[in-house]
This record gives structure tokens, C-alpha cells and sequence, in this order.
């Protein structure tokens, strides 16, 4: 691949490793200008989403994912809480409603919703969408049941991350595998939710897991509608955040990040790509550069679900500099329930 390699906005799936491979190492202008072109063919390069995280199940969780504040295995002094109620829930969709925010995305410290749980999380997905917001759920591992009851109750998200490339999976999480997660994202698209997946980078992967991750993302049967890219947030006591105390120099580069960016872009041309958790510690010049490589997408907010997040003025004042517009009304929702309801 070189400067001459047509650019196309086609939709692929079978997308091969070492084209993936020839993205990474084309010269940086280069992959910025195909990002550009791609993004701009489908997109108003001057619109951002936004999206607000809630934490309605905090900590406790019994899977040992090395970045995560909220498991078990790790020792980060984070107290775990009962699912919230309904109505607080609401109380804070309304909040960032109200903040201009266009989708509410709800997140359990679950291996699995218990089936206990579903009817309190049905009705946080029916008030929710009753505002007139988009709806997400990220609760981990889904059976094709609980899928199905998601979706009846009108659910247009399902956050489920392949996190990175299947051969670094067990590298970072050993409670389940990577078949695990596809089962998931199978039995979301089954039920006709929208998929939302994604991953971390900078948790001390090679580029060659970089690329396996996207790899992985652009040759599922659909591409998932949003791709959130996390660059990992260092939280003390967990495995991966201790790592990067001890050796800070494992910190991913942000040009490398930025062309992850680009590349998400390019493989995925009709998704939404989410410059998502790690934007704290990010200069203005490189989140600039992730949405001129195609991210259109951030979560708003002083808080992600524990750690936290630029927040709303420091964006407000970025857009500005940037000339960059929230998206408005939210995109046009695939889901089955989205035809038969007013959004
Ligand atoms: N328990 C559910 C699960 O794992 O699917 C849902 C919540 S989990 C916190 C959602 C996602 O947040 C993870 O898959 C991971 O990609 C991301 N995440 C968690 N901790 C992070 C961190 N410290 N830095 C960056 N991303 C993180
Ligand atoms: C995603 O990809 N990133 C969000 C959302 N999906 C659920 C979560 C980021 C969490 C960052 C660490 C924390 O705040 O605990
Ligand atoms: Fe649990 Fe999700 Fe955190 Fe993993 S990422 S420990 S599954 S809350």
C-alpha cells in the first residue's frame, strides 16, 4: 500500500492482516490523508457524538481483567456498591440530557447480569429511552435470553469490547477467553441490538496486537456500529496500571495512537469511532489529531465509570478551538425499536 493505492469507502470484511500491517506503516500524512478521505465521504468531519457513562453497578467484580479499577483481584481501595436504583439512574440520564448529551450508556461490574437484576435494568433502558436518548448497556457476558429481553425493552447499544488481539487476550484477562466475548457480540446482533466494540491500547502491547485488535474487529461478520478506542487509564493497584508506574516509557506514543485512530477509520468506514476512556491525560493537539484521523465520538462528562474524565468545559473549550460541533440530533438508529418509536 502506498500514497497511489486508491482510496474507497467500501465496506469490508475481509480485511487481511498485512493490509491492516501496510496501514500502520505508511507514512503518517499519508494514513491521515486516506482517514480523512474515508471520513469525510460518510461524515460532517466537524460533528462529534457525545456520549455520557454511568457506573450503575459499581466494583466487586470476579473477573481479573489487568486494567480494571473494579475487580476483586486488584487492590485499588474502590468500595463495590449494590445496582443502583431505577429512579437515581434517571435522575442522572436527565442530567446529561440536559448537558446536551445524546446517548446514556450504563455500566455493571458484572461477569454477567443475573436474571434477578434484568428487570431493574429493563426499566433503566425503558426510562432512558423515554427521554428521548439513546440507550447503552454494558454488562458483560449476555445469553441469547437476555439479549432478546434487552432488545424488547427497546436497548440500542450493547457495549461489549474485544479489548485486543486474540492472541494478547489471556495476557491481560484469564477468566474468560476471546470466544467468550464473540459469543456475546453474536448473541447481541442476533437480538438486533446495535454492537458497540472496541478496546484499550497502551497496556504494553506490541504494534503486532495493535493490529491483530482491529484485525479482529473488521473481519466480524457486521462491523460493530460504534468502536470506542481506549487508550488505558494507569489506575494504581491493578496489574497493568503498576506496570506502567514501574516502566512509564510502556506508555503508548500518541502518533502510534493516533494512527490506531486512523486505522479504526479507514477498516470501518460507516462506524462511529469513539475517542473513549485516557482523554484526560491527552493533549488538545492529539485529541485534535484523533478526530482529523476519523474519531467521532467522546464520552462528556467529569467522570468515565471511576476514574476521571475531561469534563464538559474543558470540551466545550476544545470545540470551540476546533471549531467542532456536538452531533444533533443523535444518528439514525439501526435497531428494530427505534422503527416503531420516536427517539
Ligand atoms: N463489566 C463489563 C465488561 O467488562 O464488559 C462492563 C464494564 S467494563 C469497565 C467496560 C470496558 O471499559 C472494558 O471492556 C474496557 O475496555 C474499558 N476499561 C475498563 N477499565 C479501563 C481502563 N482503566 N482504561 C481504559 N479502558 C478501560
Ligand atoms: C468503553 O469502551 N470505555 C468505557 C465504556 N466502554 C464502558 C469505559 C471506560 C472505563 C475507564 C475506566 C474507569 O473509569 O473505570
Ligand atoms: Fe469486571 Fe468489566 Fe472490570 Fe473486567 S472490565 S473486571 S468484567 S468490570
Amino acid at each position: 500500500m502506498n500514497v497511489h493505492t486508491p482510496v474507497t469507502r467500501e465496506v469490508r470484511t475481509d480485511w487481511t492482516r498485512d493490509e491492516v500491517a501496510a496501514l500502520f506503516d505508511l507514512p503518517f500524512a499519508d494514513l491521515m490523508y486516506r482517514a480523512q478521505t474515508v471520513h469525510r465521504a460518510g461524515f460532517d468531519a466537524n460533528e462529534v457524538q457525545l456520549s455520557t457513562l454511568l457506573s450503575i453497578k459499581t466494583g466487586g467484580c470476579p473477573e481479573d481483567c489487568g486494567y480494571c479499577s473494579q475487580s476483586v483481584h486488584a487492590e485499588t481501595g474502590l468500595k463495590a456498591e449494590k445496582l443502583m436504583d431505577v429512579d437515581s439512574v434517571l435522575a442522572e440520564a436527565r442530567a446529561a440530557k440536559d448537558a446536551g448529551s445524546g446517548r446514556f450508556c450504563m455500566g455493571a461490574a458484572w461477569r454477567s447480569p443475573k436474571d434477578r437484576d434484568m428487570p431493574k435494568i429493563v426499566e433503566m433502558v425503558k426510562g432512558v429511552r423515554a427521554m428521548g436518548m439513546e440507550t447503552c448497556m454494558t454488562l458483560g457476558m449476555l445469553t441469547p435470553e437476555q439479549s432478546r429481553q434487552l432488545a424488547e425493552a427497546g436497548l440500542d447499544y450493547y457495549n461489549h469490547n474485544i479489548d485486543t488481539s486474540p492472541e494478547n487476550y489471556a495476557n491481560v484477562i484469564s477468566t474468560r477467553t476471546f470466544e467468550d466475548r464473540l459469543e456475546t457480540l453474536e448473541n447481541v446482533r442476533a437480538a438486533g441490538i446495535n454492537v458497540c466494540s472496541g478496546g484499550i491500547v497502551g497496556m504494553g502491547e506490541t504494534r503486532s496486537d495493535r493490529i491483530g485488535f482491529l484485525h479482529a474487529l473488521a473481519t466480524l461478520p457486521h462491523h460493530p456500529e460504534s468502536v470506542p478506542i481506549n487508550a488505558l487509564v494507569p489506575v494504581k493497584g491493578t496489574p497493568l496500571g503498576n506496570m506502567l508506574a514501574e516502566t512509564p516509557l510502556a506508555k503508548i506514543d500518541e502518533i502510534e495512537f493516533v494512527r490506531t485512530v486512523a486505522i479504526a477509520r479507514i477498516l470501518m468506514p460507516e462506524s462511529m469511532v469513539r475517542l473513549s476512556a485516557g482523554r484526560e491525560s491527552m493533549s488538545d493537539s492529539a485529541q485534535a489529531l484523533c478526530f482529523m484521523a476519523g474519531a467521532n465520538s467522546i464520552f462528556t462528562g467529569d467522570r468515565l465509570l471511576t476514574t476521571p474524565n475531561a469534563g464538559d468545559s474543558k470540551d466545550a473549550a476544545l470545540f470551540a478551538r476546533l471549531g467542532v460541533r456536538p452531533m444533533t440530533p443523535a444518528p439514525a438508529c439501526a435497531a428494530p425499536a427505534c422503527a416503531t418509536e420516536a427517539v
